[in-house]
C-alpha cells in the first residue's frame, strides 16, 4: 500500500456496513447514501483500512432505538411501506413528519437501524477502551426527534451514542460542523449539564432550515436548571471562508473544553459546510474542514467522529477520506490513487483538495461580527465556573 501504518499509541476504529450504501431516498432527493461508497473507496484505495480496526456493525434493535425514541414512532418506522404512508389532515403532513424531506422508501427501517447500530457500536468501542477514535460516516443525523423525523433524519443516532457514552462518562461535549443547526441533539440534552452541545451553522430564522440555533439560545432560561448555558450556538452568515472558519472554531472550542472539561467528545462532521455544496452556503475548503477534526483530536479524549449532511458527493467523499487520514495521523498524497474505483466520479481534479466553487456565495461574515459571536460564547462559558 502507500506505507500507511497503524498509529502509535492509540487505536482508530472504522464502523461501516456496506448494506447502507445501496439505499435510495428517491431520484432527485439530495441525500445520497451512495456518497458512503465513494468515501470507502477512497479510504481503501489509500490503504487506510490497514491502519484501523474495521467493523461491520449489526443493525440496532428496536429496543435500542427506543432508548431515545418513542415506542409508537419506532413501531411506525418498522411497519410503514412506501404505498401506505398516511396523510394526517390535522397537521397537513404525513405521519411523524415524513414526506418530501423524509420520504418513506423501500428498506427505510433497515437503513435507520444500520446507521444507528454503527454509531452505537462505535460508542461502545470507546467505552470498552477498544478504540480511542471511532468513526461512523453513515451517522450524524442530528435533526431526528424523539417522536418524529426531520430534515432527512429519522433516528437520532447521535443521541443514542451519547446516551451510551453517558453510562461511563460524566460529561460529553458534542460539536457539530454541519451547515445546519444540530437541533435534535440540542433538544434531547437541553435540560442536562452532562452534555454540552455546540453547533456551528448558517442561521436565518425565516429562510434556512431548521431556523433554530440563535446565539442566545443557550439552554433553559431558568438558571436553576442544570442545562442552563450548556447549549451553545454559533450562528453564521453566507460565504464564511477558511481562515475565518478555522480561527472561529479554535477560538470557541478551546475555551469550551477548558471550562466544561468533557471526558469524551462527539464530532459531527457534516460536509455540507464545504464550498460548492448543493444545499450549503459556506466557502470552506476540505483542508479547513479537516483542520477542525485535527484540532479536536489534539485534546486526546475518547472521540466519536460522525458524518451528517453533504450533498455534492465527490466533495463529501474527499473530505471524509481526508478526515479519516487525519484521525490515523497518516500523511496521504493529495492525488487520488490511480486505482481508486469510480475515479470518473471525482471531477476533473483527481485530488483530495479540489478548488471548490466559491462563486455562488459572497462572504457576509465581517471580522466584527465573528468577534461578537466569540464574545457571546465566552459570556455563556463564564456561567460554568460555578
Ligand atoms: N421541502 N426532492 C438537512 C435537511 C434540510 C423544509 C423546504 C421539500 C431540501 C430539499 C426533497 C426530490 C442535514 C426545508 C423543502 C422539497 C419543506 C431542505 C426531495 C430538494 C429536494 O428535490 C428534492 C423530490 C428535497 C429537499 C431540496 N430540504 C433542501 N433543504 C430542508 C432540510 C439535513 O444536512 O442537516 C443532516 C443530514 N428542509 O427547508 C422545506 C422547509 C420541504
Ligand atoms: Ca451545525
Ligand atoms: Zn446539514
Amino acid at each position: 500500500n502507500n506505507g500507511i501504518k497503524k498509529p502509535k499509541g492509540y487505536t482508530v476504529s472504522y464502523h461501516a456496513n456496506p448494506e447502507m450504501e445501496q439505499m435510495h431516498f428517491g431520484q432527485k432527493h439530495p441525500m445520497k447514501p451512495w456518497r458512503l461508497t465513494l468515501t470507502n473507496k477512497i479510504v481503501m484505495a489509500y490503504g487506510m483500512h490497514e491502519a484501523m480496526d474495521i467493523y461491520i456493525p449489526r443493525a440496532a434493535s428496536s429496543q435500542e432505538l427506543k432508548d431515545f425514541h418513542r415506542g409508537d414512532y419506532i413501531d411506525f418506522l418498522q411497519r410503514v411501506t412506501p404505498s401506505d404512508n398516511t396523510w394526517d389532515p390535522d397537521s397537513q403532513t404525513y405521519a411523524y413528519n415524513t414526506g418530501d424531506d423524509c420520504p418513506i422508501f423501500d428498506g427505510l427501517y433497515n437503513y435507520c437501524s444500520l446507521y444507528a447500530g454503527a454509531s452505537l457500536d462505535a460508542a461502545r468501542k470507546l467505552t470498552n477502551h477498544q478504540s480511542n477514535i471511532a468513526i461512523n460516516w453513515s451517522g450524524g443525523l442530528h435533526h431526528a426527534k424523539k417522536n418524529e423525523a426531520s430534515g432527512f433524519c429519522y433516528i437520532n443516532d447521535i443521541v443514542l451514542a451519547i446516551l451510551q457514552l453517558l453510562l461511563h462518562h460524566p460529561r460529553v461535549l458534542y460539536i457539530d460542523i454541519d451547515v445546519h443547526h444540530g437541533d435534535g441533539v440540542e433538544q434531547a440534552f437541553w435540560s442536562t449539564d452532562r452534555v454540552m452541545t455546540l453547533s456551528f451553522h448558517k442561521y436565518n430564522r425565516a429562510e434556512f432550515f431548521p431556523g433554530t440555533g440563535a446565539l442566545d439560545d443557550t439552554g433553559p432560561l431558568n438558571n436553576a436548571s442544570p442545562g442552563a448555558h450548556h447549549s451553545l450556538n454559533v450562528p453564521l452568515h453566507d460565504g464564511i471562508e477558511d481562515a475565518q472558519y478555522i480561527k472561529l472554531f479554535e477560538d470557541v472550542v478551546k475555551p469550551c473544553v477548558r471550562q466544561y472539561k468533557p471526558t469524551a467528545i462527539v464530532l459531527q462532521c457534516g460536509a455540507d459546510s464545504l464550498g460548492g455544496d448543493r444545499l450549503g452556503c459556506f466557502n470552506v475548503n476540505i483542508k479547513a474542514h479537516g483542520a477542525c477534526v485535527a484540532f479536536v483530536k489534539k485534546f486526546n479524549l475518547p472521540l466519536l467522529v460522525l458524518g451528517g449532511g453533504g450533498y455534492t458527493p465527490r466533495n463529501v467523499a474527499k473530505a471524509w477520506a481526508y478526515e479519516t487520514s487525519l484521525c490515523i495521523g497518516a500523511e496521504v498524497h493529495p492525488n487520488l490513487p490511480a486505482h481508486t474505483p469510480f475515479l470518473e466520479h471525482f471531477g476533473n481534479e483527481k485530488t483530495l483538495f479540489p478548488k471548490l466553487d466559491f462563486t455562488r456565495y459572497e462572504n457576509k461574515n465581517s471580522r466584527v461580527y465573528l468577534e461578537s459571536v466569540v464574545m457571546g460564547i465566552m459570556e455563556q462559558l463564564r456561567y460554568l465556573q460555578g
